[in-house]
């Protein structure tokens, strides 16, 4: 058994290591992202509200838990004779993942680039197993030296006293335990050393490709974020969300990394003149720079599903005009480099809101998570509508011509985000000091604008919170609420107004199928303290 396994983790390693050089996809993630793609609706919902960004590792270690206990049986069955079945069921588990990554979506657009990770996985395990189950030789009937009795050769009867003929099957096997140490190391650095150098050595194209680019100057820069749209409250969100914070939803394991020199924007469709842009050429247009809040369908009331950042891009609207659209258009279906497509209502990128092709997040060029070297970002909108990241295609058509990935899966086509708020401070269930209280949190709009927050109390009156500074109808917006907290158990309500008048509706509705609806409430303590 350990041998199998041993044999599976040197297999896995050398095709990870492939998989950094070329950009393919690592056999594990070929069936994980197929997975990804097949797990009903409320298998997925289950896994993004549980386990959040770290449902990617977890399948990851699932389907690699699942490939060591075969490898393990493969390894028992060598040992007790069926070599071949062991070396068998190796080439197998690679067949399999060559398989998926021939069938999966994946990141990497040659097909060569594509199988040979899977194919060097597949090499690796056939040989490795092969190495494993010689160390299993059939009983040989040469009699033994008295000196390997009981030490390397296990299972042997007498002093070379002749045992009865057994069949094949029932026949002791030999167990040579040096050319299994032997093995199982050599072995064990191979793998280990593929793995290591996947960490320590430049092989997987890292920040140098984004370094390749510089983020430029937008000809139309955002005015300053007003001082006054940060509340001063410890614990509250901080309006502008890091990079590195800002949370992340996609259905790959391995994140792409595009080489921005190879990079080729395709628009078409219904359209006039088709366009095809290098990223220079994108750059080389108008650019726009704008503050603008993203949020995830998938975000529950209270979730942490949504973050604000300056992006700088070209108007898809520009580039709309520039391609000229024919009638009878409403959609345009975008597609990111790993063949995900998200459909997008053309009234939204044309109706003057900041629908834009973002080449800068936060100053930064994107990061590779949040879809270097392009994405989109149209504000108002879900990102499973909208912010396609890694976008390579751009094409004009109609919703009733096609279907897109989420779609696909149950949600809506058109998903305008709804008014929400939530509370920061206090947080649930803690415990806070009796007397004078702060409150804050954050609410947002998108494209309305969020005109009013009110907090209740228990089961009192709503009563009106201050916000702070609007930043742009596009952002989201803080807000504070003092109150005077008497001793014991309390529970704080928000919600908020949008400049339509609207008020953030109580009525209950889980994120499926087009965002999730109802009041944000914490329940805490107040004690004297
Ligand atoms: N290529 C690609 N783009 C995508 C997605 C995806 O799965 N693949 N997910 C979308 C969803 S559901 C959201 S909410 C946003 C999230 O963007 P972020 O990960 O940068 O926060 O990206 C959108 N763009
Ligand atoms: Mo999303």
């Amino acid at each position: 058994m350990v041998g199998g396994v041993v044999a599976a983790g040197a297999a896995l390693a050398v095709g990870y290591l492939v998989a950094a050089v070329t950009g393919g996809p690592w056999p594990v993630d070929a069936v994980g992202v197929q997975v990804i793609d097949l797990s009903p609706g409320p298998v997925k919902d289950w896994a993004v509200r549980e386990l959040g960004t770290a449902d990617r590792p977890l399948l990851r270690v699932g389907i690699c838990v699942v490939l060591v206990v075969v490898a393990a049986v493969a390894g028992l069955i060598a040992s007790r004779g069926g070599r071949r079945i062991a070396v068998g069921l190796a080439a197998g588990l690679g067949l399999v993942g060559l398989a998926f990554a021939i069938i999966s979506r994946s990141a990497a657009t040659g097909l060569l680039d594509r199988l040979l990770p899977s194919i060097a996985t597949l090499l690796t395990a056939v040989i490795s197993m092969s190495l494993v189950a010689q160390v299993f030789k059939p009983e040989s009937p040469q009699p033994h030296k008295p000196w390997q009795l009981g030490r390397e050769v296990a299972g042997s009867a007498g002093l070379g006293e002749e045992e009865p003929p057994a069949s094949e099957n029932e026949r002791p096997v030999g167990f040579d335990r040096r050319r299994f140490l032997v093995t199982v190391s050599a072995l064990g650095v191979v793998g280990a050393a593929g793995w290591t150098a996947t960490r320590v050595l430049p092989v997987r194209a890292g920040e140098a490709l984004r370094e390749k680019f510089r983020v430029p100057v937008p000809g139309d820069p955002a005015s300053a974020v007003p001082a006054a749209a940060q509340v001063d409250v410890p614990g509250v969100t901080r309006f502008a969300t890091p990079n590195a914070k800002f949370y992340r939803v996609d259905t790959l394991l391995e994140v792409p990394r595009i080489d921005p020199d190879d990079w080729e924007l395709r628009i078409h469709g219904m359209v006039d003149k088709e366009l095809r842009l290098s990223l220079k050429d994108l750059v080389d247009r108008r650019l726009v720079e704008r503050d603008i809040t993203l949020t995830c369908v998938s975000n529950e009331v209270g979730g942490p599903y949504v973050g604000n950042a300056r992006w700088i891009g070209v108007p898809v609207a520009d580039l709309l005009a520039e391609v000229g659209v024919r009638a009878g258009a409403d959609a345009v279906k975008s597609t990111s480099i790993d063949g995900l497509t998200i459909g997008t209502p053309l009234a939204a990128l044309t109706d003057g809101r900041d629908a834009i092709l973002a080449v800068a997040m936060n100053g930064e060029p994107l990061p590779f998570e949040h879809g270097f070297p392009v994405r989109m970002v149209v504000p108002g909108l879900y990102g499973y509508v909208s912010a396609t990241k890694w976008i390579v295609d751009f094409e004009v058509t109609r919703f009733q011509d096609f279907s897109a990935y989420w779609t696909d899966r149950g949600w809506s086509v058109e998903a305008p985000i709804k008014t929400a708020s939530r509370i920061d401070v206090p947080k649930g269930l803690s415990t806070i000091k009796a007397g004078p209280a702060m409150a804050a949190g954050v609410a947002w709009a998108q494209q309305r604008g969020v005109d009013k927050v009110e907090v209740r109390v228990d089961d009192g009156e709503w009563q009106p919170a201050v916000l702070a500074a609007e930043d742009t109808i596009d952002t989201w917006r803080q807000w504070t609420f003092r109150w005077n907290a008497t001793p014991g158990m309390h529970r704080l309500t928000v919600r908020a107004t949008d400049k339509a008048g609207e008020v953030q509706t109580a009525a209950q509705a889980a994120p499926r199928p087009n965002g999730s609806s109802g009041l944000h409430d914490v329940v805490f303590t107040a004690e004297e303290i």
